[in-house]
């Protein structure tokens, strides 16, 4: 069925960074989370990071909302392992007794919203609405209770029905395991267009013949990407399922977009990024045909960046942004002009005449200390003008709500958080405090359930 392409704008919702950003080394396989284990933080610069990211999109005319954190500590997982009395005694039982599990109710990983949830727009859907699904995230013990709250934001802000379908996380099992945007990348003329989604998964529960990593967790399933995929009600030529490269994964690529990203008719990716790269490649531009798009696929050779260098720079957690003119800015961390050959690399790209013709650098430290790169940072959600006018106006991101932010946290963020600080009660009434005052900045009075 042709329908007539309706104005459409491509949204990055960004995760505000929580005020206990911190680093606990909670991520097997996430090379940069265990170097930098039990370092301190800056949760303040963190989230003037994040901001100072958003408000540079906002500004260039790209379209920027955020997606608030979550309260912590989750004194919900703490109580369900056994800590019991006031918060202060559970939070000074913890501290005592398992340092680490303090630590993942105190994470402030909700920051990267790639991880938040998949979306298919209303172009690429049986039902014409906009889907969500929650990730589950359960391949990580401080990650594998965010989708209630997830779900709950999302909910809030896309809570008109005709036009939106949020979609619970699915069964926490190893099976089903789902990491989100982070495996998913949507190809596409337009955005407005009918579109191609590609999943890219780990590893398989069911299936004998896919083999996984041996080293590192893989952390999306070809279970779960199929389910999204029918629960999204995807067309079958339109999505395309590609296994990542096991090995990439057991040199710390543990999701596709630190190895790849997508969008418009871009793919931008790493030579060793998937299981038989050119039959993986043919299936994306066979897809792509099929919604009478041209895919372009922009190839990175081993030979100029080694899988190494794009772990340690973080070259494919970059957004691909497209302009007025039809051309892309690619956004990537400061990294990237650290690492010699990366930023040798960029220079050739940006120099070569190509799609991709500008570079906009971004400094995100203190997230990217716990891997999180400018494409974890932020969910992409495709919304026509209808159901951007839909969603709740208050996320959206304005020079107003910039400012009132870059006061609320330089109000209430600390500048320093180090591994015993998670002891000290006073913070678990500082996040609480800074939370309910930003679901007032926000307008949503029922963001945050009471814990
Ligand atoms: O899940 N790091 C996150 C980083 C997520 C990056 N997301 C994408 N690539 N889309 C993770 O591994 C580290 C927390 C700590 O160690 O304190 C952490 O959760």
């Amino acid at each position: 069925m042709n329908k007539t392409p309706e104005p459409t704008r491509e949204f990055n919702f960004d995760g505000l960074v929580g005020p206990s950003h911190n680093y606990a080394g909670l991520s097997f396989g996430n090379v940069a989370s265990s170097n930098n284990i039990k370092s301190a933080s800056n949760p303040k610069e963190a989230a003037l990071q994040g901001l100072a990211k958003m408000h540079a999109l906002a500004q260039r005319g790209f379209a920027q909302a955020l997606l608030p954190p979550q309260d912590r500590p989750n004194f919900r997982l703490l109580r369900q392992l056994g800590f019991t009395g006031t918060n202060a005694q559970v939070i000074a039982s913890a501290a005592r007794t398992a340092p680490v599990l303090l630590a993942c109710a105190y994470s402030a990983s909700p920051m990267w919203t790639a991880n938040a949830a998949t979306v298919s727009p209303s172009a690429d859907t049986r039902d014409g609405r906009t889907h969500f699904t929650v990730a589950n995230l359960n391949n990580k013990l401080h990650r594998s209770y965010e989708h209630t709250q997830t779900e709950r934001a999302l909910r809030a802000i896309f809570h008109d029905e005709q036009h939106f379908a949020v979609h619970q996380a699915l069964p926490a099992t190893p099976a089903f395991g789902d990491e989100g945007a982070a495996n998913h990348t949507r190809l596409c003329a337009e955005h407005a267009a009918d579109g191609v989604e590609l999943f890219v998964y780990g590893r398989s529960e069911f299936d004998p013949s896919i083999e996984g990593p041996k080293r590192f967790p893989a952390r999306q399933t070809l279970e779960a990407s199929q389910a999204v995929a029918r629960l999204h009600g995807l067309q079958s030529e339109r999505t395309v399922f590609l296994q990542q490269n096991p090995d990439t994964i057991d040199q710390g690529v543990f999701h596709n977009d630190v190895i790849a990203v997508g969008s418009g008719r871009v793919l931008f990716y790493h030579q060793q990024a998937f299981v038989n790269e050119a039959a993986s490649i043919e299936q994306c531009r066979v897809a792509m045909q099929h919604v009478g798009a041209e895919f372009l696929p922009v190839r990175v050779a081993t030979q100029d960046v080694s899988v190494a260098d794009a772990v340690s720079s973080y070259l494919f957690n970059s957004q691909l942004l497209t302009k007025s003119d039809g051309k892309m800015a690619l956004l990537v961390p400061q990294e990237c002009s650290e690492n010699p050959a990366v930023a040798n690399y960029l220079s050739n790209l940006i120099s070569s005449s190509g799609v991709i013709d500008e570079l906009l650098s971004f400094e995100l430290r203190q997230s990217m200390r716990n891997g999180g790169g400018p494409a974890c940072l932020r969910l992409r959600v495709a919304l026509t003008d209808k159901q951007a006018q839909a969603m709740h106006q208050g996320v959206i991101f304005t020079e107003v709500l910039y400012a009132r932010l870059v006061q609320w946290v330089e109000r209430h963020y600390r500048d320093r958080l180090s591994p015993d600080d998670l002891a000290d009660p006073a913070l678990a009434i500082e996040v609480h405090t800074a939370l309910n005052e930003l679901s007032g900045i926000l307008n949503l009075p029922n963001l945050y359930e009471d814990q």
